[in-house]
């Protein structure tokens, strides 16, 4: 591998590309179809770039390779780190601080330890083909300790690190035996980019409070060095250009028919999709339905719920939780409420294609994003991306999306009452309010797409500050 010679370079947990077996046994990586793919593009386009990440396949390091133009360089997991840094410190301990403690979290020194060492991997991969001068963009909660670590092995590149998830208040990160060093790893970064405003104001609340640290505006004085720090707001966003384009298909078109056909042809369709995680509010949502029907509001001849609920850390205890809770619920609406030769609720517990996900929102009349916390959600800007005429979008307050998706029928998950009637007014508010909203909905996502949103990252990353302005105290 050329050492030092690529001068963007992304460090993400997982690589953008899935090792497939094809049917005569020989193996092939298959690029994974996602937002930050596509972003990637755009912004990669003309400069020599690589991807930092795992392969997704545990105890096997495959050699760095190129895919279209782009270093794909493998970190090695082993067995032992997928069960302690992933599923163990990312999973367990870090994803319920950072989503409101939904579940209580885990915390175990080992799975601390293990997350330390995959960090100081990464750093070391990323300090190995950076350039002189490049730039790193650092992606989510498992590599918070990579900036720093990044800086103390190259400081001459410039680094940027991006939350995909909620940065939770200092109440509860607070409870984090790592509180310190993650603040310490973050700030390594030039510039660290959350998806909402309250975010990043958490952030620098954190480091007040438990690093002492001194901040101004959205910049912090990083202690004992003369860096700064700048904590801000950049909300990602889809490949809003490209999806409308499949949605408005004919098969995608043609798809969306048959699938309402399939359903029976209700006058309601409602659509939940989501990674079978307690952050979603699945349980929230399918209790609200369940009511609807038991309180004859909603009547199970005329109005259905479509469920996808993509697999997820599946080896994770809550998960394991969840998904008995999910099925036996939407195993007893059906037993109660399906006519015969349909089902009221249609549970899909797998993945499915880009254009079938794309024609199913095609056919929803409403969809239900109904998160209890979520970094931002990227279903309800697919939604409305995809929809035309009047759709509506029921948007939890809890999503980072609710920040900019004003137009949406917000909802308070957590009310189950408040739930059940943004439910009702979402079917029932009359259809030209309905194609109205979505039209404006539809423009705010075209307008703030994820090429936009890379393009303000990186514009933000190039401008932070590299030490302090002479002028400031
Ligand atoms: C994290 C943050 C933040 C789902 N099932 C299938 C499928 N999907 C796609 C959706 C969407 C994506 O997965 C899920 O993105 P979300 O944003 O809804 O949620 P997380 O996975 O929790 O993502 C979140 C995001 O990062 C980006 O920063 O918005 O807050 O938690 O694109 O369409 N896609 C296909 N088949 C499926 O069955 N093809």
């Amino acid at each position: 591998m050329p050492s030092r010679t690529y001068d963007f370079v992304i460090a993400a947990n997982r690589l953008p590309v899935d090792r497939v077996v094809r049917d005569d046994g020989t193996e092939e990586w298959q690029t994974s179809p996602g937002g930050l793919v596509t972003a990637m593009e755009s912004v990669m386009r003309g400069r020599s770039a690589a991807w930092v990440g795992w392969a997704g396949i545990p105890d096997e390091t495959p050699e760095p390779f190129t895919d279209d133009e782009l270093l794909l360089v493998p970190v090695p997991l082993s067995l032992d780190e997928v069960t302690s840094y992933y599923e163990g410190y990312s999973n367990d301990s870090l994803w319920p601080i950072y989503h409101d403690v939904i579940v209580p979290a885990t915390f175990r020194r080992s799975w601390a330890a293990a997350y330390e060492q995959v960090n100081e991997r990464f750093a070391q991969q990323c300090a190995e083909v950076a350039a002189e001068g490049a730039t790193v963009w650092v992606h989510d909660y498992q590599l918070q300790l990579v900036p720093a670590l990044l800086r103390e092995l190259r400081p001459d590149v410039r680094i940027g690190w991006f939350n995909h998830i909620p940065f939770p208040p200092v109440e509860l990160f607070g409870q984090l035996p790592m509180r310190r060093e993650i603040l310490t790893g973050l700030l390594g970064a030039d510039f660290l980019g959350f998806q909402r405003p309250a975010d990043a104001e958490n952030f620098l609340r954190a480091c007040r409070r438990l690093l002492g640290a001194r901040t101004k505006g959205d910049v912090v004085d990083v202690p004992h060095t003369d860096r700064r720090v700048r904590a801000a707001s950049v909300p990602i966003s889809i490949d809003a250009g490209g999806l409308r384009e499949l949605a408005m298909s004919e098969p995608v078109q043609e798809r969306a028919r048959e699938i309402r056909e399939q359903l029976g042809n209700p006058r309601t369709v409602l659509l939940g999709v989501d990674r079978l995680d307690y952050t979603k509010g699945i349980r929230h949502r399918l209790k609200a339905f369940e009511e609807l029907l038991r309180d004859g509001r909603l009547s199970a001849d005329d109005v259905c719920l479509v469920q996808v609920a993509s697999p997820s850390r599946e080896r994770v205890e809550a998960y394991r939780e969840l998904r008995e809770q999910v099925e036996r619920t939407v195993g007893s609406v059906n037993g109660a409420y399906s006519p015969i030769g349909h089902t009221t609720v249609t549970y899909l517990h797998r993945s499915f294609p880009r254009e079938e996900m794309a024609a199913l929102y095609v056919a929803a009349d409403v969809m239900l994003v109904t998160p209890l916390r979520d970094g931002m959600n990227l279903v309800a800007k697919e939604y409305v991306t995809c929809h035309d005429g009047p759709g509506a979008l029921v948007l939890s307050e809890f999503t980072g999306a609710a920040g900019q998706l004003r137009q949406a029928f917000m909802t308070n998950p957590h009310d189950i009452g408040g739930l059940k009637q943004a439910i009702m007014d979402a079917i029932e508010t009359p259809e030209k309010e309905r194609a109205r909203r979505m039209k404006a909905l539809r423009n705010q996502v075209a307008k703030n797409d994820v090429q936009h949103w890379a393009e303000t990252y990186l514009a933000a990353l190039r401008a932070a500050p590299e030490k302090p302005a002479p002028t400031e105290s």
